[in-house]
């Protein structure tokens, strides 16, 4: 895949869910000459949901990658899904791409889901673009999403291009093309060629006013980024639009701006253009920073290499497709080359792998490829130890990236096999499945025979039940879904953690005194801390924390995992014989255990935020279900003839609530709901757990 650096595009495109990824991600292939049918999400044809659970469902559930070219570039795209329980997807894919397009729904504006996908998108410094799609539908509203994305995203777009109109055609001055704010021009798309022929043609008159306002406003935004196209608005000259996509273009990388674009995916209409941005304004691998990492064997020492392919080489396993006959593992390429049957490190593991095959990845298709370098997106089959998250570097040069972080499951579900035979199946295919999610997990308990799932949703772990079912032919006994809890100390603790024992005709002693705290900033498990310079000395201090470290891994007094606690060691006493480190570590546990005891548990439970948008008429009826419900409203927006509600509600209380929301609004209402926190569960709740 030999080919200038400069020429290739990383791009995902993210957003909420059904604002038209999928479709736009469809015309763009078949713009590109890619693909020659042009497919439709509604038929389940596209070429990105090719799973047949997600044609079914009309829904993307697994990010997927296709490459195009367009212009003198070649393009590697991920389409991402859009619903909550496969955030994981939007995750990965976003740790390793250059540049991402977001997607909103002209209707619907700035959605739940669009806001967590642009934060993580901010966390990998990922500059975007916006395309303001579905312009053709009844309520479809330009203005009112483009200041959304300034004031809900807090981000500052620039609108390269205005609508010709909005709407369906039945309506007066429905929509029928797009403003070209840089180039002045209007556009309109041939629905005979399913809108592969582009007229372009001046501005007609009666939008002139229009266009020129948001031309000059454009300029403006530009004002402070180029003196040379600053000096040439005061002097009122006309801005050639080189100069302009120029200014765009380093605005954009810098991500000081968002060029903001539109049209309507499924009407054929923007998609062109919309494709000439991400080559325009995107960024090539060449203009990303070089990636950051740490010698494997000591961590403190930063290494970074060039995206260039004579850097050694250095790559990211950003995502599994786990399979009977080998998995299939997608590595994003950053530095150097690496060819087939060749070898690596997993620095991580300090495991060599063999690299046997590479592929090339169009959707569900496969090309082997000899080579790959700098830049580029691979598939290899012939992996053994890697897994996702993990670095591949050359052998001789380690270098270890940051890991892939997944958020917490917040949802369990008890499974059985049907008999006994199916266990050991079912425990091989759950084995594949938690290898190609790493939201999903599994546990069986040997006593009852269940196997516990957990995941991101309700969805989410019906979508794994249908997979047990169609691709490895299990059929499971399911019980009722629930919430995943976890625990957390209630009050600061100070307690002695002792070892006075004998063993092995041998006296061992150690004291360690520490303090138990709880840590709201704190992730899962514990964080431990020594509480001074020489609170112990070594070794003993590191058994201490090591042992602590691990025992938080554990779950609390309820049994659940723990979260948010702090653990301080305070000091401690050493026998001058009798103390060593095996003594050390029974005292870490004794002081664990007391620890626990005296700072008392709290049940967790996971707390969800909700955005429901309904009929104005039904809003009375959905705060009175969701104060039932134990949930809070955090705020109320009117748009149109639409309201919009947010709340946080536990998601314990929110089983089923998408057909009681159907129920409430005669399905004109739609909700989405994502994990915002752990906050403390009832009272009673956590007495059924002692
Ligand atoms: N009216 C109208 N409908 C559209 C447009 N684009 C997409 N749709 C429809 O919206 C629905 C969702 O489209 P998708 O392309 O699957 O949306 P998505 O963002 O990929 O959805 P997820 O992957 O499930 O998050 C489908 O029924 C599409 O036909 C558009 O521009 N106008
Ligand atoms: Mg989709």
């Amino acid at each position: 895949m030999a080919r200038n650096l400069e020429q290739l595009r990383n791009i995902g495109i993210i957003a909420h869910i059904d604002a038209g990824k999928t479709t736009v991600t469809e015309r763009m292939l078949y713009y590109s000459g890619a693909s020659h049918r042009m497919g439709e999400v509604d038929k389940g044809t596209t070429v990105t949901d090719f799973d047949p659970e997600e044609q079914q469902r009309g829904i993307t559930i697994r990010a997927a990658c296709v490459t195009f070219p367009w212009l003198d570039c070649t393009v590697n795209l991920i389409d991402t899904p859009g619903h909550v329980d496969f955030t994981a997807e939007v995750e990965r894919s976003l740790r390793v791409l250059d540049g991402g397009v977001v997607v909103f729904s002209a209707r619907e504006g700035v959605e739940a889901q669009s806001e967590t996908v642009w934060r993580q998108a901010d966390k990998y410094g990922v500059p975007r673009i916006a395309f303001i799609n579905k312009m053709d539908r009844e309520g479809a509203d330009f203005d009112g999403t483009f200041n959304e994305i300034r004031d809900r995203l807090e981000a500052n777009p620039v609108a390269i291009q205005v609508p010709a109109g909005a709407g369906p055609p039945h309506v007066k001055e429905a929509f029928r093309g797009v403003i070209d704010l840089v180039e002045m021009q209007y556009l309109t798309f041939a629905s005979e060629s399913l809108g592969k022929e582009i007229q372009r043609n001046p501005i007609p008159a009666d939008l002139a006013d229009l266009a020129e306002l948001w031309h000059g406003e454009m300029l403006e935004r530009l004002f402070e980024f180029s003196n040379e196209l600053a000096e040439l608005v005061l002097e009122k000259a006309t801005v050639p639009p080189a100069l302009i996509r120029q200014v765009l273009r380093e605005a954009t990388l810098h991500r000081l701006i968002v060029p903001v674009l539109c049209g309507s995916a499924l009407d054929h209409i923007g998609i062109q253009p919309l494709l000439d941005a991400v080559t325009y304004f995107l960024p090539s691998p060449a203009d990303k920073p070089p990636v950051e990492g740490v010698d494997p064997k000591r961590r403190d020492v930063t290494i970074i290499r060039k995206p260039r392919v004579d850097e050694p080489f250095c790559g990211l396993v950003f995502k599994i497709d786990a399979d009977k006959h080998g998995d299939l593992h997608y590595v994003r390429v950053y530095s150097g080359e690496l060819k087939a049957n060749s070898r690596a490190l997993n620095p991580g593991k300090d495991k060599k792998e063999n690299v046997p095959q590479l592929w090339h990845i169009q959707a569900d298709r496969r090309e082997q490829v000899p080579m790959v370098t700098a830049g580029d997106i691979v598939g290899i089959i012939g992996l053994r130890h890697s897994i996702t998250g993990d670095t591949l570097c050359d052998t001789q040069h380690p270098i270890l990236l940051e890991t892939i972080e997944f958020p917490e499951t917040v949802i369990s579900m008890a499974i059985e096999a049907e008999s006994s035979t199916e266990r050991k199946k079912l425990a091989d295919a759950l084995e594949m499945l938690k290898r190609q999610d790493p939201t999903f997990r599994a546990q069986e308990n040997e006593e009852t025979g269940q196997t516990l799932i957990s995941g991101m949703g309700e969805l989410h772990l019906e979508v794994i039940q249908h997979r047990l079912l169609s691709d490895y032919n299990l059929n499971v006994r399911v019980h009722k879904p629930r919430v995943s809890y976890r625990e957390t100390v209630d009050r600061p603790a100070d307690v002695l953690g002792e070892c006075h024992r004998q063993q092995g005709g041998q006296s061992l002693f150690a004291e360690v005194r520490i303090r138990m705290e709880p840590y709201p900033q704190g992730g899962p498990g514990v964080v431990v801390v020594p509480g001074g310079p020489n609170v112990l000395p070594e070794p003993y201090l590191s058994i201490v924390i090591d042992g602590l470290t691990e025992q938080g891994h554990g779950g609390g007094l309820l049994g659940c995992p723990l979260m948010r606690v702090k653990i301080t060691v305070l000091g401690g006493q050493v026998h001058e014989t009798e103390s060593n480190e095996i003594a050390f570590r029974y005292a870490a546990s004794d002081a664990f255990k007391k620890g626990l005891q005296a700072a008392g548990s709290v049940l967790l439970e996971p707390i969800m935020r909700l955005q429901i948008t309904t009929p104005e008429e039904n809003l009375g009826d959905f705060i009175s279900d969701l104060q039932q419900r134990r949930a809070i409203i955090t705020n109320t927006i009117h748009r149109g003839r639409l309201a919009v509600l947010e709340a946080e509600a536990p998601l314990a209380n929110l089983f089923g609530y998408s057909s009681a929301m159907r129920g409430l609004s005669q399905g004109r209402a739609t909700c989405s709901m994502e994990p915002a926190a752990y906050g403390p569960a009832p009272q009673e709740v956590a007495d059924s757990f002692v």
